[in-house]
């Protein structure tokens, strides 16, 4: 069923000869979502949306889709104002998502440049023990500077990611990692009008600084999805009466409960297959653990503008301190009177809860998010970390996914002051 080559090849070192004739590996460094491109040769599909990504081109070779990973340092984005030095794949963390055809027969080059030596794992896909990736066990190590080839036939459709399995704690505290999606061979099998994805993944970068820190265990201070925070995370734009999936993957060291504001959704799938009809339930928040994938669908049948977050509120925010006392309800004047002596500019902090901080412009280290941080229409927000908005309107095009702002709310339907008078 393999191709001859296969057996052969193996995951092995492609000869020189052969590296001539490698498929372009393509890079991107844009942090914006790229609009997902209709499949032009072999099987149809419909693409996924990465939020914030793109996925990777891939060309046909006697039957085989081919594709090249070059696993490389790169700069990310985490929103405006802060960047972080990362590993990844193709010039961004996390990589391309790589999407094909249940039956496809795929070829998958990693070429590595990194400092050191690499694999990948590909995460729930069915294949030859020697194909798995797990560095020492399945293949030797990658070096610097040499290409791989792996191979093999696509058996189920469904939701997975590729990461590395040499150096783990390392490599994926730099932030590598990528979605890989296998679409169904028969197209009218579980359709959705839009279909997202993301992967989340959690950093330890010091305020001011511009490198995570690898040695860190589960005091991480940025949770992001597909390697961004809020305010700089996709919103995800439907139009109403779609059927959407939202894809995500957890590569963090902690569950995070995803939550959806304004309608149900169902578990359709996981990393390990698709979940039959009967057996879903209605949800409006979902768990994914360590190492899961979940694929959640629902109706989009409520227009507005509606909160999509981690449930865990420390994983809203991003970076900050964690050495502050609680000083709710504690009279500072007198103090910050004597304070402000020394240092006119200084401000109270935290007596009156934390909401301040949204308003607040306070000096930052630079390079530094502030901890609570986006604005919408009405004001302040008050989020960062895992949080995104889920739009929903009448008015936007099929296959449209831009930004058409705000909502607008029907006259009556937003939340009023009480007035005695
Ligand atoms: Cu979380």
């Amino acid at each position: 069923m393999y191709h001859t080559g296969a057996s052969i090849l193996g995951a092995g070192l492609v000869a020189r000869s052969a590296l001539a004739a490698l498929p372009e590996s393509p890079s991107n460094s844009l942090a914006g979502m790229q609009p997902p491109p209709e499949p032009t040769q072999g099987r149809w599909y419909q693409p996924v949306v990465t939020l914030n990504g793109w996925s990777l081109p891939w060309r046909m070779n006697n039957g085989w889709k081919e594709f090249h990973l070059t696993a490389e340092p790169v700069e990310r984005e985490f929103a405006p104002g802060m960047t972080a030095r990362l590993w990844g794949y193709n010039g961004q963390s996390p990589g391309p998502t790589i999407e094909c055809v249940e039956g496809d027969k795929v070829r998958i080059f990693l070429t590595n440049r990194l400092p050191e030596h690499t694999t990948v794992h590909w995460h729930g896909i069915l294949l030859p023990n020697g194909m798995d990736g797990v560095g020492g066990l399945n293949q030797p190590h990658i070096p610097t500077g040499k290409t791989y080839v792996y191979e093999f036939e696509v058996k189920h459709s469904g939701t997975f990611m590729y990461h590395p399995h040499a150096d783990e704690m390392v490599q994926m505290a730099m932030g590598m990692m990528g979605f890989f999606v296998v679409h169904p061979k028969d197209k009218n099998f579980m359709r959705v009008d839009r279909d997202f994805c993301f992967l989340m993944s959690a950093y330890d970068i010091e305020p001011g600084t511009i490198t995570p820190r690898i040695n860190t265990m589960l005091d991480f201070n940025l949770w992001s999805w597909n390697s961004r925070v809020f305010p700089g995370i996709d919103h995800l734009v439907c139009r109403e009466g779609d059927r959407v999936r939202v894809r995500m993957g957890n590569l963090t060291m902690t569950n995070h409960p995803i939550h959806i504001h304004g309608l149900t959704f169902e578990v359709a799938g996981t990393d390990g297959g698709w979940v039959h009809k009967q057996a879903r339930w209605p949800e409006v928040t979902t768990d994914v653990a360590i190492g899961q994938m979940r694929a959640i669908e629902f109706d989009a049948n409520a227009p507005g503008d509606w909160a999509m977050h981690c449930h865990k509120s420390h994983h809203t925010m991003n970076a900050m301190g964690h050495d502050v006392p609680n000083m709710i309800g504690v009279d500072q004047r007198a103090v910050a009177e004597n304070i402000r002596k020394i240092l006119p500019r200084y401000m109270v902090m935290g007596e009156r809860g934390m909401a301040d901080m949204g308003e607040m412009v306070m000096p930052l280290p630079t390079n530094t998010l502030p901890m609570m941080t986006g604005t919408g229409p009405f004001g302040p927000i008050e989020m960062g970390g895992m949080f995104s908005v889920l739009k929903i309107r009448k008015e936007q095009e099929h296959g449209d996914y831009s930004d058409p702002g705000w909502y607008k709310h029907p006259q009556g339907t937003v939340a009023y002051e009480y007035q005695t008078t």
